[in-house]
């Protein structure tokens, strides 16, 4: 079993999320023998935007009729693409910064969305082509959200998350989450023993 642990905190040795995803990572390789583990560290390695130049992966071009910055981009967009449908599970950390995710993270979203590789259109409507994996997001935040509607509604990381999941054909997004962070020591202490007790349902919860 291959599991591919993704961290985006720009925080570094001061991160909560990076916390998270190395225990969430260490106790399900524990409980699963032989899973090999690939690291994707997306604020030391941050996917370029994509832009103009990573169009060109949709048009299907012959290699000779790329430019440089094309050629680039593409070879960019397949190892993250490859490396992405490789992965069994895929554990993300994704702390809330503005409301939402980091740039860097979605800047590798959007490398791995790709049509004809994670989804693509039929005439029943969209369907997702990465089935059957499972994804463990570790949720980082300042405020809490997850206690009212009026949290729900401003919040767009987690339920991003679990859309593009959902639409690239990731039924089973699992959240692993530490909010009120920022909310002074007794909420901080309490969000992260709730972290740990999300981490141990999300790894022993059989798909
Ligand atoms: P991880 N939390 C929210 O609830 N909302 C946000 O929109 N935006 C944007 C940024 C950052 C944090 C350190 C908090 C936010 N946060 O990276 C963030 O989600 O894995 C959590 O910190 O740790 C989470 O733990 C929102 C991140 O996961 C954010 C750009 C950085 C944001 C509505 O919702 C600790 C530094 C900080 C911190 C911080 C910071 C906040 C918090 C802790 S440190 S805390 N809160 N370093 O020193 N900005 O590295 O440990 O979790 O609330 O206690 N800075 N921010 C916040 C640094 O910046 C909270 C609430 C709201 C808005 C913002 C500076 C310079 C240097 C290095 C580090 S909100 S340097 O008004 O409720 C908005 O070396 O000089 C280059």
């Amino acid at each position: 079993m291959k599991l591919l642990h993704i961290d985006s905190s720009i925080l570094a040795g001061f991160s909560t999320s990076r916390i998270l995803t190395k225990a969430i990572a260490a106790q399900w390789a524990d409980q699963h023998p032989g899973t090999e583990v690939e690291y994707l560290d997306l604020a030391a390695r941050q996917p370029a935007h994509f832009d103009q130049a990573a169009m060109s992966y949709r048009a299907n071009k012959a290699e000779a009729d790329l430019t440089d910055a094309e050629r680039a981009s593409k070879a960019e967009t397949d190892a993250l693409l490859q490396q992405f449908l490789r992965a069994d599970v895929v554990v993300v950390g994704a702390p809330m910064y503005n409301f939402t995710i980091p740039t860097q993270l979605k800047a590798w979203i959007d490398r791995i969305a790709q049509p004809g590789h994670t989804f693509r259109y039929s005439a029943a409507g969209p369907e997702g082509l990465a089935k059957g994996k499972v994804v463990i997001v570790a949720s980082t935040r300042g405020g809490a959200y997850s206690t009212s509607d009026m949290g729900q509604a401003m919040e767009h990381q987690e339920s991003y998350l679990k859309t593009v999941f959902g639409f690239l054909g990731v039924t089973d997004v699992r959240i692993v989450r530490a909010e009120g962070l920022g909310m002074g020591d007794a909420a901080r202490t309490a969000a992260l023993s709730a972290a740990a007790n999300d981490t141990q349902a999300a790894v022993a919860k059989v798909a």
